[in-house]
């Protein structure tokens, strides 16, 4: 079976290449009724998008969303939405001269060990273009979670190499091309950007994702869990290599005292599980990160082989960002709103007459 679709009730499959005609996706089982227009994707797609700021790919895509079908007068019909975006500035030529080539640290050797056959140009199918179609695909997932069941989700930079924030104001990230929380940074992270791009090198960053107003209950045991769906959506984005759910690796040191989220009539009294027990929403803030790994196309040399295995230095050309994380935000938020319709559908589906259980204490109460 292929591996292109993923969700069980709400489905997302995307399609396209990143040289191809067009890019898009099918998004099957979202519930009829749904007020939904083509401009209502411009917002999340610009805020993912590449050429927004120097410190990204300098590609210019417009990123123009088509609805080909499931919506009817304005409406979302539940029948399959097919999106589709059109590619408008590919420049392959910038491939040709690695298209037999494998680029250390990119998936090029793995494709080819899989399929034996891979389209170069621009990363065909593992260019983080495909991560478009996941953002469009997101935007119905949030509207839907946010005007059935109040839910918010929003994401920023975490880390971006070694610096980190020093403080958070949510009013701060989408002022700067970095998602970043504190103003005071943004000079810190554009003069390290520079340097960087200028030294032709790429760096590795981390994205933390939250929703907000999730009902207690989302989320399946056993192998439904909402973690694990939650860490096997944002693991497969194109470059992350690592995925924590509320306090995650930081757990390993901690003792029982520390991690167990105290209980009291007034609500949770902090938030190590990061919204999440035995596989189950608890009504708390699902918090998730995930860490990117460095970019691997890069103009400084590196070893490599071609197709016939000769060594060869390879030398990427062409629009690449130096650090794909600066772009991630929306990706993270589009993978965790997919996976909570998902699971909301499916909680709906088999819990739906449960109603509310007593007693429902209320979130960490610093909120
Ligand atoms: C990418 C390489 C660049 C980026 C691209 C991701 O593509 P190209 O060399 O074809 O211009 O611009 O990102 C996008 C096009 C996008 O929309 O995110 C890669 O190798 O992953």
């Amino acid at each position: 079976m292929s591996a292109n679709s993923f969700g069980k009730l709400l489905t997302v499959t995307t399609f396209g290449e990143s040289h191809g005609p067009a890019i898009g996706c099918v998004v099957d089982g979202c519930p009829p009724g749904l007020a939904l227009a083509a401009d209502e994707f411009a917002h999340d797609l610009q805020r993912r998008a590449t050429g927004k700021s120097r410190h990204t790919s300098a590609r210019r895509e417009a990123d123009e969303v088509e609805i080909l079908s499931g919506v009817y007068e304005g409406r979302t019909t539940g029948t399959p939405i097919a999106l589709l975006i059109r590619n408008i500035d590919q420049r392959s030529k910038d491939y040709s001269a690695i298209a037999a080539q494998f680029r250390p640290g990119h998936a090029d050797y793995s494709y080819w060990q899989k399929y034996g056959i891979r389209d170069p140009r621009g990363g065909g199918r593992s260019s983080a273009r495909e991560t478009t179609m996941r953002v469009a695909a997101g935007v119905i997932a949030k509207k839907w979670l946010r005007e059935r069941h109040g839910v918010s989700v929003r994401g920023w930079l975490s880390q971006l190499g070694g610096i980190t924030p020093r403080g958070f104001d949510w009013s701060a990230v989408e002022a700067n091309p970095f998602f970043w929380p504190d103003a005071a940074q943004v000079p810190e992270l554009e003069a390290y950007m520079d340097a960087l791009r200028k030294s032709g090198d790429s760096v590795g960053a981390r994205v933390h994702v939250v929703a907000d107003g999730v009902p207690p209950g989302w989320g399946e045991p056993i192998y439904g869990k909402l973690d694990g769906e939650i860490a096997a959506a944002l693991m497969s984005i194109n470059a992350v290599k690592g995925v924590e759910i509320g306090d995650g690796f930081a757990s390993a040191a901690q003792k029982g005292t520390e991690h167990r989220d105290l209980i009291t009539p007034d609500g949770f009294q902090s938030n190590h599980a990061g919204g999440i027990l035995g596989g189950i929403a608890t009504g708390q803030q699902i918090v998730a990160s995930m860490v990117l790994k460095p970019t691997s196309s890069l103009r400084l040399p590196g070893a490599t082989v071609d197709v016939d295995g000769q060594p060869v230095d390879v030398i990427t050309t062409g629009r690449h960002d130096p650090c794909v994380g600066i772009r991630a935000t929306p990706i993270a938020e589009a993978m965790l709103a997919l996976v909570l319709m998902d699971q909301a559908l499916r909680h709906r589906a088999q819990c739906g007459d449960v109603g509310d259980v007593a007693p429902r204490v209320p979130g960490r109460l610093d909120g």
